[in-house]
């Protein structure tokens, strides 16, 4: 930057000018450019070659040396520190808060079933086995809706969902809303469950004779003989039940007699004790009476009276091919018995309750008298409390 100290020495006094030796550094009183500020000791120099009273003869010669003149002024200050920068800018709003969290991903839909597994070990794979979790090698299923007889949780009502909710999720209980009894009680299971598949052995005869054969799924009485000998029992004799709902659904097959030919009836027993042939305990049939129709729901007394202790009018009259649904709910202890009647192929239905506190036997069964029928199952209900 030289040339700049040289036009600012063009455009100054001489004396001044005198003073302005080519700076090539840029630095200030280094006139050699050597970097290194000496002008101090050079101004020795430049007194040297001024006179301090010019046209006055110097006495006896140069007289000394003028004052050794002041040392170069102090270097300015620098420049004064550059004003700050304007205040900060208040800090920009604060950020939004991130948005909510994304919700968790749903759970990983369970793993496929492993193909090759067989977890209950009944010899069918669990990918195809209809109760993957009890051995039921036979994979009976009574009404064909994919969930096999022994883990379906309304073995006789097509149920594919298994469907169970409408008790308080804490005490749900084991049987499904489509057939469930008491579907807002819980406590309620499957005791037993027989699609008479094949005549078992617990089935055993408490009046009458062995007119009960198992075929096509079904369990047929065949004798309609009209003598009033003919009431016809088979009972379960393996277990017994306590609070219960038994559950049959049966098809006409036919009936002797005529129109008028009284006390044909069709249905179930429960609270039944054999007694070495003095059986007790109570029935639920559909009635055919004597007199005009329509027939009756009605409660039925086993014993040697065999009396009627509660009825309830039905909407239809006993026919061939009707298949009818009937329901015996018994305390254990008696006291309370209720008797429902459906027809399935009309839809109407009838019920009867009773009080009767005579029979407190626990075992469960069918009943008819002067009718032929096919029962399709005997399906026991266990109650966990109070009957409705
Ligand atoms: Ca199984
Ligand atoms: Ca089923
Ligand atoms: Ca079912
Ligand atoms: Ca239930």
């Amino acid at each position: 930057m030289w040339w700049r100290s040289l036009s600012l020495c063009v455009l100054t006094a001489l004396p001044v000018a005198a003073a302005c030796s080519f700076d090539k550094s840029g630095v200030g009183g280094d006139d050699d450019d050597d970097l290194v500020v000496a002008d101090a000791a050079r101004a020795t120099d430049a007194s040297a070659r001024f006179d301090a009273a010019p046209g006055t003869p110097d006495a006896a010669g140069p007289g000394p040396d003028a004052p050794v003149g002041p040392p170069d002024a102090p270097a300015p200050p620098p420049d004064a520190p550059a004003p700050p920068p304007d205040a900060a800018a208040p800090p920009p709003d604060a950020p939004a808060p991130p948005p909510d969290a994304p919700a968790p991903p749903p759970d990983a839909p369970a793993p496929p079933p492993d193909a090759a597994a067989d977890t209950d070990m009944d010899g069918i794979l669990d990918a195809v086995d209809n109760c993957p979790l009890t051995p039921n090698p036979g994979q009976l299923d009574e009404e064909s809706d994919g969930v096999g007889n022994l883990c379906d949780n309304c073995p006789s009502v097509a149920n594919p969902g298994q469907e169970n909710v409408l008790e308080s999720a804490i005490d749900r209980d084991g049987v499904g809303d489509a057939c469930d009894p008491r579907p807002t009680l819980g406590g309620d299971s499957i005791a037993m469950f027989d699609g008479f598949d094949a005549l078992r052995g617990g089935w055993t005869v408490g009046q009458g004779t062995s007119t009960w054969s198992v075929s096509g799924g079904v369990l047929s009485q065949t004798d309609d003989t009209g003598t009033s000998g003919n009431i016809r029992i088979l009972y379960w004799a393996d277990d017994t039940f306590g609070d219960a709902v038994v559950e049959t659904t049966a098809v006409i097959d036919g009936f002797s007699g005529t129109f008028t030919t009284p006390y044909r009836t069709v249905g179930a027993v429960a609270s039944y004790d054999d007694n070495g042939g003095a059986d007790t305990g109570y029935g639920c049939v559909q009635l055919r009476q004597n007199g005009a129709p329509p027939d009756l729901a009605a409660i039925l007394t086993i014993d040697g009276a065999a009396a009627i202790t509660a009825t309830s009018t039905l909407g239809w009259t006993m026919n061939t091919t009707d298949r009818v649904r009937t329901l015996l709910y018994t305390e254990a202890a008696g006291g309370s018995q209720a008797c429902d009647l459906e027809n399935l192929d009309t839809g109407a239905a009838s019920g009867a309750t009773d009080t009767d506190t005579a029979f407190t036997g626990s075992h469960v069964g069918l009943r008819t008298y002067r009718v032929r029928a096919s029962f399709e199952y005997l399906l026991v209900y266990s109650l966990g409390g109070t009957l409705p």
